[in-house]
């Protein structure tokens, strides 16, 4: 059957402006791993994001649970000091760039264009590409586990000169700090190809009346952390080239002996670390402003001032990096200046806090389970920040460097902020994407497990911390008064691994049998639950008209006249062509950077050449697109096999 009979067995007209190159007919099969594999839908990718997150995520929970016992009493010989090392720069590393990052990644790309009104992203194939570099980028900075080099033992931070050839040098049995270089280089390909992607959707591809002012909190706070990635990833890319120069062609940017300097690769780091932390939190404030008006049965207090400081929490997130080094002697007038930066950035951050307890104020509160994952967030949320003003003194800070003070302040921003709020956008969103709703009683035991398992292993850091407990050791004596504390956290932990399998468990459960959810169920405020659950390919019918802040609350409750008839579309629904070349152009991205992380030249050139056909061939096939009558369906949205 050639592509254009094959398209018309399944109901839409033949492809347009579709030039199809001799080596490969365009993919046309809507279920199947060839339909996942070469897949252009957003929601799609969006699935493929969240299911890698969530395996990273345990992956990264399963290191953290080897670190913890390793702690759990004195003198512990459990694992070796140098796959400690492994573990925690792996645990950050994953934690950070393979789970947190990829599950927010899986929100933008499922529920961003649904809030918006379109039917896709701007650039559907460079989307899934992003994807498919992702997880090339995970790929190469976990075959070290599995390889005699090891995996990256230089901690998530790679500060100089732990990462110089004289401390890791490689195929010595050291660890693979080239393989933590080029899998971050990779992932730094997807974060901003992804990011200039979702920046053209936001601005360009709006219904009509979606004014930037009634943009959702989320897709707002998408566009910012979009900002915020291609702002920042050019300088941790530009000190991973010079690193990868100092290593393979000996060049001295960070070579002390060369006359190089270990301080400019921390200013090039946290320049690009710190406004991480914000593209870390900045999509869980997007998802917690998306839950409390829904079950507050309310619209956000103060809609403007959450935006605006969305923004400015962005913007001065670009000048407090060197809050990181106050140790390190940067001089008394940088210092200060960094510390009064950093403790400005409460300020908006406060702001936040102050609007959504605005919305709950007075609100109709339905305390469902993704609620309840709000309110944790709200809670653990404020004590990172309590602690966060603590450290942003730097007298205090040079106390608490390094200590486990610091190991709890991130986690409670870090797990009780952005993992919170994401496993309630989890619940939250669950229904829409696969029309069943999880068990209020199973939903709601997994969030008090993961809630006390949390504070139990988290809460006594800040004593061991301030007791002087330093972070990054694999043993500490047993006359130290720590022993007791390590030991409730190493509990606490395994009650955190219990909570997060109960909820695990029930998701799977819930995908199979749960119950069905209807449309609807929360009675929503925005626009990705005005279509059928789970929405169909093209997502909407016709392209909703928006007319207020909310528009389908309004639309539903509010509005007494009929919205305008939306612009017809006069050739029928239009959608993107799948496409062969993001994944054979990521794999060729996947070749050259392994090859080149062990030295292997010629590898890493034939790497490239399957990158360069890729790219060719993608350029060559065209955007294609097919289209989607609607006009003589029944009018069942879920079904748009027309004719
Ligand atoms: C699942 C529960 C988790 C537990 C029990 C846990 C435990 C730990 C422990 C004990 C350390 C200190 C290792 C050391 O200093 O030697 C650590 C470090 C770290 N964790 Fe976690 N963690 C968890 C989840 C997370 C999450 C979700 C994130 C980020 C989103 C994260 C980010 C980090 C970072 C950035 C470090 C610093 C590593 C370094 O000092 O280089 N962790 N974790
Ligand atoms: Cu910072």
């Amino acid at each position: 059957m050639d592509a254009a009979a094959q398209s018309q067995s399944l109901g839409h007209h033949a492809p347009v402006a579709d030039r199809r190159p001799w080596y490969f007919t365009r993919p046309t099969a809507k279920t199947g791993l060839v339909s996942w594999l070469t897949t252009v839908d957003h929601k799609r990718i969006g699935l493929l994001y969240g299911i890698s997150a969530l395996i990273f995520f345990l992956i990264g929970g399963l290191e953290a649970l080897l670190i913890r016992i390793q702690l759990a009493v004195p003198n512990n010989t459990f694992i070796s000091h140098q796959f400690y090392n492994e573990l925690f720069t792996m645990h950050a590393t994953t934690m950070i760039f393979l789970a947190v990052m990829p599950l927010s990644a899986a929100f933008f790309n499922y529920i961003m264009p649904l809030q918006i009104g379109a039917r896709d992203v701007a650039f559907p194939r460079l989307n899934g590409f992003a994807f498919w570099v992702f997880l090339s980028g995970a790929i190469i900075l976990n075959v070290g586990w599995f390889v005699k080099s090891g995996a990256p033992d230089i901690g998530w931070f790679g500060y100089a000169p732990l990462t110089s050839l004289q401390y890791s040098t490689q195929f010595k049995g050291d660890a693979s700090t080239d393989l933590w270089i080029m899998g971050l280089q990779v992932l730094g390909v997807s974060s901003v190809v992804g990011s200039l992607n979702f920046i053209v959707t936001i601005i360009n591809m709006r219904a009509p009346g979606m004014t930037m002012m009634r943009l959702p909190v989320f897709t707002w706070m998408t566009l910012v952390t979009a900002f915020l990635i291609i702002l920042s990833f050019p300088a941790i890319t530009i000190a991973l080239v010079e690193l990868m120069m100092d290593r393979t062609f000996g060049t001295g940017f960070f070579e002390v002996s060369k006359g190089g300097l270990p301080i400019l690769w921390q200013h090039l780091f946290w320049i690009f670390g710190h406004p991480e932390v914000y593209i870390l939190i900045l999509p869980a404030m997007g998802v917690i402003s998306e839950v409390i008006p829904t079950f507050s049965r309310k619209p956000l207090f103060g809609y403007p001032i959450i935006v605006f400081s969305g923004a400015t929490i962005g913007l001065l997130g670009f000048g407090v990096w060197s809050h990181h080094m106050f140790t390190t002697g940067m001089g008394t007038m940088a210092t200060a200046a960094f510390a009064l930066a950093t403790m400005a950035i409460a300020v908006p951050t406060g702001v936040k806090m102050f609007n959504w307890i605005g919305t709950m104020w007075g609100g109709h509160i339905m305390t469902r389970t993704p609620m309840m994952f709000a309110l944790g967030f709200l809670w653990m949320f404020m004590m990172g920040g309590f602690s966060g003003i603590m450290h942003s003194a730097a007298p205090a800070d040079a106390q608490q460097q390094d200590s486990y003070f610091v190991v709890a302040h991130f986690h409670y921003v870090l797990i009780g902020g952005a993992v919170f709020a994401l496993l309630a956008g989890i619940h939250y969103w669950f229904p829409l994407m696969f029309g069943r709703k999880v068990s209020e009683f199973w939903g709601k035991l997994s969030f008090w497990v993961i809630f006390v398992g949390f504070n139990v292993t988290f809460f006594p850091m800040h004593f061991l911390g301030l007791n002087g407990m330093p972070r990054r050791t694999a043993v500490y004596d047993g006359n130290m008064g720590w022993n007791s504390a390590n030991l409730v956290a190493t509990i606490g932990a395994f009650i955190l691994a219990v909570g997060i399998g109960i909820y695990f468990v029930v998701i799977l459960y819930t995908y199979f049998k749960g119950q069905k959810s209807g449309r609807d169920p929360w009675d929503g405020r925005t626009l990705e639950w005005a279509i059928a659950h789970p929405p169909a390919e093209h997502n909407f019918d016709t392209i909703p008209v928006v007319r207020a802040r909310d528009p389908f609350f309004h639309e539903k409750h509010l509005a007494k006249d009929k919205p305008p008839a939306p612009p017809a579309e006069p050739h029928g629904i239009h959608m993107p062509s799948q496409s062969w070349f993001p994944i054979i152009t990521a794999l060729g991205l996947l070749v050259a950077a392994l090859f080149y992380s062990y030295h292997h030249f010629t590898g890493a050139i034939a790497g490239g050449v399957l990158l360069f056909l890729g790219v060719y061939g993608w350029s060559h096939e065209g955007p294609g697109g097919y289209h989607i009558h609607l006009d003589e369906h029944s009018g069942d949205d879920s079904s748009h096999k027309a004719h």
